[in-house]
């Protein structure tokens, strides 16, 4: 379907803050995995500030959050000669193909959409109709690359089986246009949750600051949210997620640093408390954490990112303009 090129993943985040333990755990650390061992796929990461707009953001923190989110890519290990890094807004068909997504959305499906019932309840300046149709922008997002697999985290789910469903409708209709993706939702740490809530993910907007670990918080705050997470009163370290969520989502994080299983963690601290357990989880996450944090570092005041975002978004930009041109030619939208 597109000659030479290699087959595409393609993922993003959201510039609404800075991103979180979650975000680094179940999307980051597992793209630079990806990214590493399959050599047959070519990488589409952006950074999604349409989406981040569906709800309201102050300009200059979002200018901000760009900025540091597309330093926090590099950062985390993504490197260009693999993923092309670009940011949605730069490339004017997401919002076309996005529409033309709405058009073949049912109002049904997308009040379905759990994201938005939740989201909307914490609105308190006014729902807008963006956020209500955000899956149809994420829909666009990966079929302008006809994008095979998409990693995300599991809060994603729902969103990704629309997004099959809107490109089986299209093709059913218009003929054979977008590859259907497959999501990549990892086993282990699809959903990282709320240090102080283990009932509630770990969100980068979420207002709890103190259950919420961010990937540029001072090394000794990151010690110090660890230390204080919620656990329960049986004091000992075992993986029962319904039982013990707290200490279970303590364990998960653990185990993706160290690549301990959880049998081998609970081994480890057999007959000691969850004080020495939390003290050695906080120097594990503190110490992935200011890896990634000295690279940030001196990748934000290096000058090399708009050079490296200019030349994804070329890139990006040839594939995104084809495929729209294709899709508005099968609908009959336009005079050619
Ligand atoms: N807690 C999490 N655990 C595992 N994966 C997570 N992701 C987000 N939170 C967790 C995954 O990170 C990718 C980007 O997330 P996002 O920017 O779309 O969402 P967010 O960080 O959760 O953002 P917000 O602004 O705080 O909003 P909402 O309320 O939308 O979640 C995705 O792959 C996501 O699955």
């Amino acid at each position: 379907m597109r000659g030479k090129m290699k087959k595409i993943v393609l993922s993003g985040i959201k510039p609404t803050g800075i991103p979180t333990l979650g975000n680094y755990l179940g999307a980051l650390k597992n793209f630079v995995k990806l990214q590493n061992e399959m050599k047959d796929y070519e990488f589409f990461i952006f950074i999604a500030d349409l989406h981040a707009i569906t709800v309201p953001q102050d300009p200059k923190e979002l200018k901000q959050n760009i900025k540091n989110l597309a330093a926090i890519y590099l950062a985390a290990g993504l490197v260009p000669e693999r993923t092309t890094l670009f940011v949605q807004s730069e490339i004017n068909e997401h919002a076309a193909l996005g529409f033309v997504m709405q058009s073949i959305s049912y109002m049904g499906e997308l009040e379905r959409m759990t994201q938005y019932k939740d989201k909307m309840q914490k609105q308190v300046q006014g729902v807008s109709s963006a956020l209500f149709t955000y899956p149809s922008l994420m829909a666009a997002d990966i079929l302008l690359y006809d994008a095979e697999y998409v990693p995300v985290g599991d809060d994603q789910k729902q969103h990704l089986e629309l997004t099959r469903d809107l490109a089986i409708r299209f093709n059913n209709r218009f003929g054979e246009t977008f590859v259907v993706p497959e999501g990549l939702i990892s086993e282990k740490g699809a959903r990282i949750m709320d240090l102080q809530d283990p009932s509630k993910k770990m969100d980068k907007s979420s207002e709890g600051e103190r259950g919420c670990v961010f990937l540029l918080d001072p090394l000794s705050t990151i010690k110090k949210k660890i230390k204080s997470a919620v656990t329960d009163s049986e004091a000992q370290v075992r993986y029962d997620k319904d039982n013990k969520p707290g200490i279970s989502n303590l364990m998960t994080i653990y185990s993706l640093i160290s690549e301990l299983s959880y049998e081998e963690i609970e081994e480890k601290y057999t007959s000691r408390g969850y004080g020495d357990f939390k003290k050695d989880l906080a120097e594990l996450v503190a110490g992935e954490i200011e890896v990634v944090q000295n690279r940030y570092r001196e990748i934000i005041n290096s000058g090399k990112l708009d050079a490296l975002f200019d030349q994804g978004k070329e890139k990006a930009k040839v594939l995104a303009a084809k495929k729209l041109h294709k899709v508005y030619k099968k609908i009959g939208l336009g005079r050619y």
